[in-house]
């Protein structure tokens, strides 16, 4: 099995709210996430994920703290997807809809995860926390968990 691909997520986090973002196109499309994508070549992770925030929604972190990492497998596709998760407390900019992505604000006890992707209700409580994390989960198509591995780390 080769490498997995890098990615990144970036959860905008506040005290009463999280900025999640309307998936309009492509993977996940139709779910609420975070702002990622792929690291393009060249770039550090957290140079990526920063500048996805920014091409998705429109707004600038200064400082993204490392809060995970989770490894996905989908059955029958060779290629694992590297997702490096960061939290940020503070943006500089106003949320926008872009192309791929229409942003809006959630109250932290009225997270839409019925609209997200099923591994999320797992890990984003260790998120909201503050409390690292490493993942694998292995899908059956995008909605089937087959099996997952979830554990705290003191560095993601
Ligand atoms: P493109 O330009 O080639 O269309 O794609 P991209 O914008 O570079 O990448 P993408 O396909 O939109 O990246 C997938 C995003 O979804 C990335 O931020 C990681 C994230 N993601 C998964 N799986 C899961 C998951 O199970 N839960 C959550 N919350 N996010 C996930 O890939």
């Amino acid at each position: 099995m080769g490498a997995p691909r890098l990615y990144t997520l970036v959860l905008v986090v506040q005290p009463e709210r999280v900025l999640l973002g309307m998936k309009k196109r492509g993977f996940g499309a139709g779910r609420w996430n975070g702002f990622g994508g792929k690291v393009e070549e060249g770039e550090t992770i957290e140079d990526g994920a920063k500048r996805e925030l920014q091409e998705e929604c429109g707004v600038t972190a200064d400082t993204l703290h490392k809060a995970g990492r989770i490894v996905f497998e989908f059955e029958g596709q060779p290629e694992r997807m590297d997702v490096h998760i960061f939290r940020a407390d503070s943006v500089q900019g106003t949320p926008a809809e872009s192309d791929e992505m229409r942003p809006q604000w959630f109250p932290l006890d009225r997270i839409p995860f019925a609209d997200m992707w099923p591994d999320d209700s797992y890990w984003f409580p260790l998120l909201l926390q503050k409390r690292r994390f490493h993942g694998y989960f292995k899908f059956q198509g995008q909605d089937t968990i087959l099996d997952y591995q979830l554990r705290e780390v003191a560095d993601a």
